[in-house]
């Protein structure tokens, strides 16, 4: 087949590419946040930290990109702008920025999860003298702080990585924040080489073991309940997942963490706990301490001496919730309450997640139907990679698959190997198109609400919701069920000549 993969940045990379702001790095621990299927590369490759930092991700997917030789099918600085569905021909027609216009069979998005900025347009913006930048679209070259006062706004898992960057060479650092974050720490350091060679002489059972898993991430979870817990276990459990750093603090402490309030309490106020333990202006403490949602239902950032950080001398904290920006002016910030000054201010504001890359594209299926329309009220799909009227389009990581909840290495891989499966399976049945059901559709995006209501995911304002876009539906939009559960039932749906999805015969 012939395969052309248009891509609107100058090179590959993705999140990786755009993401390019002090501090930026994975969550994911470097070990799993790679691709399984380059045995050779996963032996020579050498991760530096416990996390992999975004120029060492960079650096190897462009390393994979070569060794493959996929640049030759790679068309960069092109932005698919429409898509439309062509239904007497049975072929996706796609333009682009660049003028290039195609007709292709089989149409995959691998736009990202989070692609697209949310970047706030502030009153008095205009008169602003200084830079501007948003942490998903940073400059390649770099940005000096030396010597500057920088205001930064937002406090989610990329402030919370720039906040004590920016910090160490700012003259000053302003933190506008309007809702305090829950953040853990990642326990960041070089990697140890006998956990390395572990890895390496290992490597077939630990992706095997994240591919069923829960979040794609190939440690055991806990099966304790904090709430059964006596008050001695609950504080060895967290002060030593605390210590140890990273995702292991929610699943391998306890399992009921996000499922029951109570429980959530517990861990909520021992995370408190540890900031009025780390930060020493209580005024400044009281103001970092999250209430009012669950721990752990906005996304957790992992964080490297971010409460630390609110100790020094060259950073200030606002609370934006109780005294709003009122105007940006030619110097600074102006809130209802008195000037901040800056030189430079970053939007850590993040992304309209999920659905905002794809309505980036003026997609239409069947009948000329807009998948925004069709989305007005949230998503809709069969699995996260497929929706019905919208034939032989294939999303990577889509809304209703696990996705942004997940190690996303292990979830990309198995939407590419299940979409490839299926172009087989259409093309040596003599099948031209499929397209999901409207009844699987709706029982599949009923599931996936159905198990997100038994948690308490959505009791938080969060992107996972939509929450963070006005006028966005709110609607959880990943699957929560777990990467081993989904990859099961896609497994099963193909084994039964995939079910819930009508095939044509080949005209
Ligand atoms: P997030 O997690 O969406 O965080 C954005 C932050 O910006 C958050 O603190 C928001 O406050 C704040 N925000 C957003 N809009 C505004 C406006 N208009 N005014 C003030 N503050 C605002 O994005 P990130 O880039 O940090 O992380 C995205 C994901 O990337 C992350 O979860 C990982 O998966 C990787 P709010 O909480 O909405 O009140």
């Amino acid at each position: 087949m012939n395969v052309r993969l248009y891509e609107r940045g100058d090179g590959v990379g993705g999140t990786w590419y755009w993401n390019r702001y002090p501090g930026a790095r994975c969550d994911s621990e470097s070990m799993y946040y790679s691709f399984s299927f380059l045995e050779d590369l996963e032996q020579e490759w050498h991760w530096s930290e416990r996390y992999p930092g975004q120029p060492e991700i960079l650096n190897y997917l462009n390393t994979v990109t070569d060794r493959l030789d996929l640049r030759r099918d790679m068309v960069f600085s092109t932005a698919v702008t429409a898509a439309s569905y062509d239904e007497d021909a049975k072929r996706w027609l796609v333009d682009t920025d660049t003028g290039v216009h195609l007709s292709t069979r089989y149409l995959i998005t691998a736009v990202g999860c989070l692609s697209t900025a949310n970047r706030p347009t502030l009153p008095g913006e205009e008169s602003f003298v200084g830079d501007t930048y948003h942490t998903g679209a940073w400059p390649h070259e770099g940005v000096s702080f030396v010597g500057k006062q920088v205001a930064i706004i937002g406090t989610g898992a990329s402030g919370i990585q720039a906040i004590p960057e920016i910090a160490q060479t700012a003259e000053h650092l302003t933190v506008f924040q309007r809702t305090p974050n829950f953040t853990i720490p990642a326990e960041n350091r070089p990697m140890d080489p006998e956990f390395e060679a572990e890895w390496k002489a290992n490597y077939r059972e630990w992706r095997e073991k994240g591919r069923v898993s829960r979040a794609g991430i190939p440690y055991d979870a806990s099966d304790k309940l904090v709430l059964e817990a006596s008050e001695e276990d609950r504080l060895e459990t967290f002060e030593q997942a605390w210590g140890r750093g990273g995702f292991v603090f929610t699943f391998g402490t306890y399992a009921d963490l996000v499922m029951n309030m109570e429980a959530n309490n517990v861990v909520a106020d021992f995370v408190r706990g540890k900031i009025d333990s780390i930060v020493k202006d209580p005024v400044v403490a009281a103001k970092l301490k999250p209430y009012g949602y669950p721990f752990g239902t906005k996304r957790l950032p992992l964080d490297t001496n971010y409460f630390e950080t609110f100790n020094r001398e060259n950073v200030s904290l606002v609370d934006i919730s109780a005294e709003p920006i009122s105007t940006v002016t030619s110097d600074g910030i102006r809130t209802t309450e008195g000037d901040y000054q800056a030189d430079i201010i970053v939007f850590a504001t993040g992304f309209d997640a999920m659905t905002g890359p794809l309505f980036n594209i003026d997609i239409q299926g069947k009948g000329g139907v807009k998948l925004k329309d069709k989305w007005s009220a949230g998503p809709y799909t069969y699995l996260g990679v497929s929706t019905a009227g919208f034939p032989n389009l294939f999303m990577i990581t889509g809304p209703g698959s696990p996705s942004v909840l997940s190690n996303m290495p292990v979830s990309i891989e198995q939407h590419v190997e299940w979409i490839d499966d299926c172009i087989d399976h259409l093309r040596h049945g003599e099948n031209d198109t499929i397209e999901a059901t409207e009844q699987a559709e709706q029982e599949w995006t009923a599931h996936v609400n159905a198990i997100a209501s038994k948690t308490l995911y959505p009791k938080a304002a969060s992107w996972y919701m939509g929450a963070n876009i006005a006028g966005k539906p709110r609607v959880f939009m990943p699957y929560i069920g777990g990467v081993g559960n989904y990859r099961k039932k896609c497994d099963e749906v193909a084994a039964h000549g995939y079910e819930g999805f009508d095939l044509t015969a080949s005209s």
